[in-house]
């Protein structure tokens, strides 16, 4: 049977699953990072699922985490980056994966191995890969030069604006200083927290969301952030460049975990399946400007795309650059270096 015949007849088998006569349609909820899904996809997954997709938004793991820990429920499907999903898995917030319901994990990626969760996906399968760092506006910035250095730099004093992202934010500093960004020395990360206090006095804020309008309005110059929103906003404005800082780079894989109590299961297998069919992957890509591990789908991407050293970053840039991991109970030196940094200010 060919790929489109199969998609169509299970298609209408989980519609006719989940959906008797008369009935109101079922709904998928999603709690996903905002801004990280062509919502033509979505429509069209709504179309052939005979279903409706309410999306929620986060904008940092952690905050996404505490909101489910304080028990915020209801979601079916959560995009957790993979140092997150461990801490999920381990506290019995996700449910295991039955491979057997996504046949499209056979297209997955798996030179990128080494960033996900977990290549055999027994709790996640990989959604798109994103990697933080720095987009500037090229007629106020006129020598920029690719270091993280540049949130240091007077001549952009109030205008530019770092990650208000723990993990983030210092591991560019870790990396700044020649250190892993996930060390666990804590005279490493106590100075980073230094690095990024004497950073914290040059900048206008720590932000995750505004720096994107921020910067594509000339309100910023230069904003510490993810490619693909960055990406976004350059399509829009091409004064607007987007660099891979010297020292190396965070990169990460935003995951799809099914929570425990999920209630809509067959939708939420029919969901991750759809969006790694390869031509509707392709085309989240170029929507999003994020990078879905997927191979058959780079054959749909325009040559652009294929070629945008954002998204398929240099081998030079990769070799320096680390994926975020859980450190268990280390994790508490880091949260009480970002204390002391948000005391500082
Ligand atoms: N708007 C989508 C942003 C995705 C960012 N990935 C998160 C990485 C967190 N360390």
């Amino acid at each position: 049977m060919k790929r489109s015949v199969i998609a169509a007849f299970a298609a209408a088998t989980v519609a006719a699953a989940i959906c008797g006569c008369g009935q109101s349609k079922p709904k998928l909820h999603l709690y996903n990072w905002s801004d990280y899904i062509d919502p033509e996809i979505v429509k069209e997954f709504e179309q052939q699922f005979n279903c409706k997709v309410v999306t929620d938004t986060f904008d940092l793991n952690e905050s996404m985490f505490a909101k489910l820990k304080a028990g915020a429920t209801g979601y079916d499907i959560v995009f957790p980056s993979s140092y997150m999903v461990e801490l999920m898995r381990d506290q019995g917030f996700i449910q295991e994966i039955d491979v057997s319901r996504i046949p499209n994990l056979a297209n997955i990626d798996h030179d990128y191995d080494s960033v996900i969760a977990d290549p055999t996906f027994h709790y996640s399968v990989p959604y798109m890969m994103s990697n933080a760092g720095i987009a500037y506006n090229e007629e106020l910035c006129k020598d920029f030069e690719p270091t993280w250095r540049v949130f240091g730099d007077k001549r952009y004093a109030r205008s530019c604006t770092l990650l208000n992202d723990m993990r983030e934010t210092l591991g560019a500093a870790l990396k700044t200083l020649g250190y892993s960004l996930n060390t666990t020395n804590e005279a490493e990360v106590a100075q980073a927290a230094d690095l990024v206090i004497e950073w914290s006095k040059n900048i206008a804020k720590f932000d995750n969301e505004l720096y994107k309008n921020g910067i594509a309005n000339g309100h910023f110059v230069l904003v510490h952030g993810y490619n693909g929103d960055l990406g976004q906003v350059i399509e829009e404005n091409d004064n607007i460049v987007y660099a891979l800082p010297k020292e190396g780079v965070s990169i990460a894989c935003d995951e799809m975990v099914i929570l425990s109590g999920a209630k809509e299961l067959d939708l939420a297998y029919a969901f991750i399946n759809f969006v790694h069919d390869p031509e509707i992957a392709a085309r989240n890509m170029e929507y999003t400007c994020y990078l879905c591990p997927n191979r058959p789908a780079y054959e749909f991407l325009p040559e652009e795309v294929r070629k945008d050293e954002s998204i398929f970053i240099p081998a030079e840039i990769r070799e320096k650059s680390e994926t975020i991991r859980d450190l268990g109970d280390f994790n508490a030196i880091y949260v009480k270096a970002w204390d002391r940094v948000k005391a500082s200010q």
